[in-house]
């Protein structure tokens, strides 16, 4: 008998094996071509891995390996999205310095990282809150700064009371914080802004030149919320110009009122005295509400009187200025042209509050829906629209935007939904902003000689709820002298973001070590674009917006030769608990990678999480399925040690072995290539299975056999990188098994060969149909049924049984209907 396979042995030696010779170390090779496959990088939190991060590791990890034994140059790195609110708050919770706990979390990370048995090349670890890294971003900070995209504004934003900081509108949704903290709510502060909606036109059209998932493509597209349409200009009886934003400039006739955002700036002037008790109490509690409630339609639309009016440009018409929240105060202008006749939100205000709803579009088809108790929000022919009376309402559109331009009181526009990026954080754990105030030079950007801006090491870093950074009661930080005059002036105590850090770490990935710049330029031509971008799809906008817009700029700057950082990004699915929940800590239903390769071992687990379903697709966890990767697992290994103790003449060929080899291949080729990962394991599994046939009944003792067995090794190499790497070396081959050449096929041997399969009706053969030896029952009983010579036989006939015995006979069962 030959020794058990004992996963726990076997891993940690080659673990360290690995180690020692430093076997995923990769080097520029420019005759070489190159792969960059990334994992989006995490934030080390004190939990740890579950089995759910490894859906994303494992998979990327397998096309790394692949890849590599393809013969690319394969940059597959791992590093650590330290700064952010994330560690900070973890560390706040645990009382711990959060410099501390990133390294200790950082080291725990990486040590499961090695035990599932990726083969990143642990030379480019990075992270974020090092010096080292952060300089440079701050580097990209004064870059921004100096074209302008980098400023500074006082404005609403959203307040995290949980997280003592601001949050950008990009994160802050449904009235909770992008942590999910509740009660987020609207403060006044100054902050600093990057200019993304300058990119608003590059960032959607860069959308057509990637390979990504179109549904987040498409959330890209909403979120940026390009919209075509006028700006009209209304002015008060005093005079006042009060700007709207419409995309229906054929329905200013219709307009019966105008509202304003309740934070717009002309509200307090347009207050007439008797209605500013109501209007700043509605001001007030709508700080409070989310912008999701605010657009819900299920609620009454609320809002006040000012007690102005404005006039209409088009028809002199006199209407009244009112304060509604359901209008926000950063899309368009903040202020809309209430149109009840013809949009839904509008005609629900107008019956609210008894305002006049009047038609100035009419349907085209003469039908009963020329009701008068709901907006119409088609296209018509303009009525009781002045000179335009009679027109299609789109040409109406097109001409009133040209009387409104040539009048002086409209103009056309294209308006997005995405905002500024709030890149401030009242926060400790976060790159500082390289930005000082001098007296008299005012705002000025640290030189570039002078960074980093170290953070400093403090032991007071909890927020005190006084919505400054903690950086501001440290003298020493603040106090610095103006680059300019060179006289006393404060610093910046504001951070960014970690949303900064993650905008440009895929760069710095290429050349982790280089001092002079944040990147190495011909390192980074050499490996960028990424080719292979994976992570999950809660990142859909923010980071991967972010990074596109960092991207285009630094192309724009000419740092980079490409727009798009990731030509390609998959998501994988969601690791279920046993629960049914979404794993995560704070259920309760996290299962440790720790655990599951104490007891199955890492390439068990590998195997697993690769065969429990489709890439893409929400899993469940089950103890089952990885025991049965781990039987899969016991049985290669048998098959292995079994056969090669045994020392046997091998001569003749195997034909029928021989197409399966060829055609597993080529099948793990391209499964993994197109990331079926479960299919990848059902054809090694059936394989092996044919193996086992075979050994069984003797027709082991081929040369066939034998190279069946070695190139399986290499096929499993990727899955299961540490049982492949010790068989490898018993069968007595030198160097590394990740190091050999991925195998090849031929692909007239993989060819289907053609079978000739009995049609059995009720025990007798009634006909023989052709199909591919590979076919399926359901293939062949397609077959069969389209037979003319099989419908004969059964026509008139209930089929109550249909038994395929694979490759040999289908047998169908009839009854009298
Ligand atoms: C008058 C009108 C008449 C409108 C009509 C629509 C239909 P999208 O397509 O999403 O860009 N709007 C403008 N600014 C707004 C704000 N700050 N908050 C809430 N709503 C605002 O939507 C543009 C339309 O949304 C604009 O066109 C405006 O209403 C409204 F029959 O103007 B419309
Ligand atoms: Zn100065």
């Amino acid at each position: 008998m030959s020794e058990p396979y004992n996963p726990q042995v076997i891993e940690s030696k080659w673990l360290h094996a690995w180690q020692a010779s430093d076997l995923y170390r990769v080097i520029e090779q420019p005759d070489k071509p190159k792969y960059y496959c990334l994992d989006f990088f995490p934030y080390p939190s004190g939990d740890g891995l579950h089995v759910g991060h490894c859906r994303n590791y494992v998979p990327t990890d397998v096309i790394s390996r692949y890849m590599r034994m393809r013969g690319y140059n394969v940059l597959h790195p791992m590093g650590w999205d330290a700064f952010g609110e994330p560690t900070e708050q973890h560390a706040i919770a645990h009382g711990v310095h959060p410099r501390e706990t990133t390294d200790r979390n950082t080291a725990n990370f990486r040590r499961q990282m090695e035990m599932i048995g990726t083969s990143y090349d642990w030379s480019r670890e990075i992270d974020s809150s090092r010096p080292e890294y952060y300089r440079w971003t701050q580097w990209f900070f004064l870059k921004l700064y100096e074209n302008g995209l980098a400023y500074r504004d006082t404005s609403w934003q959203w307040w995290c009371p949980t997280c003592q900081t601001t949050q950008s509108s990009h994160e802050a949704a449904g009235g909770t914080c992008w942590r999910g903290h509740p009660g987020v709510e609207k403060r006044q502060l100054p902050a600093w802004y990057f200019r993304i909606t300058d990119y608003a036109e590059q960032l959607l059209a860069g959308l057509d030149q990637i390979d990504w998932p179109d549904r987040i493509k498409t959330i890209q597209r909403n979120w940026i919320g390009r919209s075509e349409g006028c700006r009209i200009e209304f002015k008060t009886e005093s005079g006042r110009v009060v700007p709207v934003f419409t995309t229906r400039p054929e329905t200013v006739f219709g307009a019966t009122f105008l509202c304003l955002a309740p934070e717009h700036s002309s509200v307090p002037e347009l207050t007439h005295e008797s209605q500013k008790y109501a209007v700043s109490a509605y001001v007030d509690a709508t700080s409070r509400k989310s912008e999701i409630d605010r657009q819900s339609d299920s609620h009454k639309k609320t809002g006040v009187f000012t007690g102005d009016f404005v006039i209409n440009p088009l028809n002199n018409a006199r209407i009244p200025v009112w304060v509604a929240d359901y209008v926000l105060p950063s899309y368009g202008s903040g202020a809309v042209m209430g149109v009840p006749a013809h949009d839904e939100r509008d005609y629900q205000f107008a019956i609210d509050h008894h305002l006049p709803v009047k038609y100035v579009i009419k349907s085209e088809e003469i039908t009963a829906s020329d009701s008068t108790s709901e907006a119409y929000t088609g296209s018509g022919v303009m009525v009781d629209a002045g000179s335009f009376t009679g027109l299609p309402s789109q040409q109406a559109a097109e001409k009133i935007a040209d009387l409104l331009e040539t009048q002086g009181t409209g103009k056309r526009t294209v308006r997005y939904r995405m905002h500024d990026w709030l890149i401030s954080r009242q926060r400790y754990w976060g790159t500082p902003i390289p930005i000082v105030y001098c007296d008299s030079c005012g705002e000025v950007p640290v030189p570039e000689e002078d960074l980093p801006v170290l953070l400093p090491e403090i032991s007071d870093f909890i927020p005190d709820g006084s919505g400054r950074s903690p950086l501001a009661s440290q003298e020493d930080f603040v106090k610095t002298i103006c680059p300019i005059c060179k006289e006393p002036a404060r610093r910046e105590t504001d951070t960014m973001g970690g949303f900064a850090c993650s905008s440009w770490y895929f760069l710095r990935f290429t050349s982790p070590q280089y001092h002079e710049g944040p990147f190495d330029p011909q390192s980074m031509r050499y490996w960028s674009p990424v080719d292979l971008y994976v992570g999950g799809v809660e990142h859909a906008v923010l980071h991967l917006l972010y990074a596109r817009f960092w991207t285009h700029f630094l192309a724009d700057q000419d740092l980079l030769p490409f727009r798009e950082p990731f030509s390609r990004l998959l998501n994988q699915g969601q690791m279920m608990g046993t629960d049914g929940y979404r794993m995560s800590k704070s259920r309760g239903n996290v299962i440790t990678p720790d655990r599951m390769v104490a007891a199955y071992g890492a390439d068990a687990l590998r195997v697993y999480e690769l065969f429990m379903a489709p890439f893409e697709q929400d899993v469940h966890w089950s103890d089952e399925g990885i025991q049965g990767a781990r039987r899969f697992l016991n049985r290669v290994w048998k098959l292995y040690t079994d056969n090669y103790q045994k020392t046997y003449s091998a001569d003749g060929s195997d034909y029928d072995l021989e197409r399966a080899l060829h055609q597993l291949i080529k099948d793990i080729s391209q499964r993994i290539e197109s990331q079926r990962f479960n299919t990848v394991i059902s054809a090694l599994m059936e394989f092996v299975n044919m193996l086992y046939e075979k050994y069984y009944n003797g027709s082991w003792r081929t040369e066939t056999y034998h190279q069946a067995l070695e190139t399986l090794i290499l096929l499993m190499a990727p899955i299961a990188p540490f049982i492949t790497e010790e068989l490898w070396h018993q069968a007595g081959n030198q160097g590394s098994v990740h190091l050999q050449d991925w195998p090849s096929w031929d692909p007239e041997i993989a060819a289907d060969k053609v079978l000739q399969i009995p049609i059995q009706i009720n025990g007798k053969k009634r006909a023989l149909v052709e199909v591919e030896s590979s076919a399926s029952k359901t293939e062949v009983e397609e077959a069969a049924f389209e037979s003319a010579k099989v419908q004969q036989y059964i026509s008139g006939q209930k089929v109550v049984e249909v038994i395929y015995v694979p490759g040999k006979i289908l047998n169908i069962r009839t009854e009298k209907q």
